[in-house]
């Protein structure tokens, strides 16, 4: 039986400390996309499991199947400025190389303590929860 999705994020919220619920529709959405993209239950999300859920988040924005995402595809994912870094052949439309490439630097930012993996505090920071926009 899938757990109920509120109840779900109810039970991560409450293993993350206090302060990270201060902005509980953020924080909802950054323990969701953890939730989701932990495929190991380890509690934090490795370099794997960006690409992973990068790669299924890219597949389902891809509304009109032709293998990129234009601007409204990607829609309030990336900033304009984040939306060109990450388009890098520059051709308007970001593919799953490019846009899994953007996630892994996300990833990268989000990862303060340089240890190779996002916990639950780090996604909960700025740059987690730019990242959890592009794996959820
Ligand atoms: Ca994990
Ligand atoms: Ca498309
Ligand atoms: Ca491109
Ligand atoms: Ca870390």
């Amino acid at each position: 039986m899938p757990k109920h999705p509120v109840s779900a994020i109810l039970a991560v919220l409450a293993l993350v400390p206090a302060p990270a619920l201060v902005l509980p529709i953020a924080s909802a959405h950054a323990a969701n996309a953890l939730t989701a993209a932990d495929t190991d239950k380890d509690g934090t999300l490795d370099k794997a499991e960006i690409d992973a859920a990068a790669g299924t988040e890219f597949d389902k924005l891809d509304k009109d199947k032709d293998g990129s995402l234009d601007k409204a595809e990607v829609g309030k994912r990336l900033s304009k400025a984040d939306f060109a870094a990450a388009d890098t052949d520059n051709d308007k439309t970001l593919t799953k190389a490019e846009y899994t490439a953007a996630a892994d630097n996300a990833f990268t930012a989000a990862d303060a303590d340089k240890d190779g993996t996002v916990d639950a505090k780090e996604l909960h920071s700025k740059a987690g929860r730019a990242l959890s926009k592009l794996i959820k």
